[in-house]
């Protein structure tokens, strides 16, 4: 019996190797690939166990050529359509050291053969990957809160999603940092319900993992009033706002362009004060106030429409 090539019968799992040794894989890409020797008129190894996103390789070891055809119709893959039957042709994996790659990308059992010799099969066995989140970062977050979520875990490639359970939440694209972390936006609505959210991340391999209530929700900033509730154009006065779930730390800004807010003075819970200046172009009208605590005490903002205007 024939000594077998190790080196290309076994499978590679290395983000470093595979981004700087390969080359192939995107910078970020799930970084796995694996290879399948066509040798003594046979696949080796079948079948091959590999995960979704994995970069299969078939070598060509022969003094004959092969294909390595789908057994399905149409063909998930076939790397040699045309130009490649019985009697072997140009468009068949070519002797010795032609190759053939294909990226699998859905989980499933993939049986193929040989155009050439009807009498070679092989099968690429492909599953999701064990995906596992362990914790988030920052967590509590008050209601109204905007920032970044990172999250910790496992099994994690580029172009996962994340979700939380209940509603209220809602999460930008991620950033893969490595197979253990990611980062999110985040934004929680001012009225999402407070307590814990689990967080899943879903793999575009279609494994997820998720970690059971490691986001706490906390009651966010409200803002009920504003004294003055007005300040003419082209003067500055200190504003009082009021309302509660104010934080040490927590400052007010008003939106529309004019309107400048000076350093925020803590009170209690439901008032700080800072000098408001209106500019003498500002436009005349209610403007939008709103509460932002410090991120270190869940980041939560709440606005109002209607508690300040600019005269
Ligand atoms: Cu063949």
């Amino acid at each position: 019996m024939k000594r077998r090539s190790s080196a290309l019968a076994g499978l590679v799992f290395s983000t470093g190797l595979c981004a700087a040794g390969l080359g192939f894989l995107a910078p970020g890409a799930s970084a796995a690939s694996a290879s399948v020797a066509i040798q003594n008129f046979a696949y080796s190894p079948t079948p091959l166990n590999v995960t979704t996103k994995t970069s299969v390789t078939w070598t060509n070891m022969d003094a004959s050529p092969h294909s390595v055809t789908s057994d399905a119709s149409p063909p998930v893959f076939d790397s040699s359509p045309t130009n490649c039957g019985p009697a072997g042709g140009t468009g068949c994996i070519q002797p010795t050291g032609g190759t053939f790659t294909f990226t699998f990308t859905t989980a499933g059992t993939f049986s193929y053969h040989c155009r050439v010799h009807s009498f070679m099969h092989g099968t690429i066995v492909v599953s999701a990957p064990a995906v596992s989140v362990t914790s988030v970062s920052p967590s509590p977050l008050g209601q109204g809160a905007k920032t970044t979520l990172t999250v910790n875990g496992s099994g994690f490639t580029s172009g996962a999603t994340v979700t939380s359970s209940g509603t209220g939440i809602t999460f930008g694209p991620s950033a893969f940092l490595s197979a253990s972390k990611l980062t999110v936006p985040i934004k929680v609505g001012q009225s999402a319900a407070v307590g814990t959210r689990n967080i899943t991340v879903t793999d575009s391999g279609g494994g997820s993992g998720t970690c059971t209530s490691c986001l706490n929700l906390t009651v966010g900033p409200k803002v009920t009033g504003a004294s003055p509730p007005s300040v003419k154009r082209g003067t500055s006065a200190t504003v009082t706002v009021s309302g509660s779930g104010f934080v040490n730390g927590a400052r007010f800004s008003i939106g529309g362009g004019g309107v400048t807010v000076g350093s925020v003075t803590f009170v209690d819970a439901g008032h700080m004060a800072a000098t408001v200046t209106v500019a003498s172009t500002a436009a005349v009208g209610s403007r939008k106030l709103t509460v932002t605590n410090p991120l270190s005490s869940g980041g939560g903002r709440g606005s109002s429409t209607t508690v300040f205007s600019v005269s």
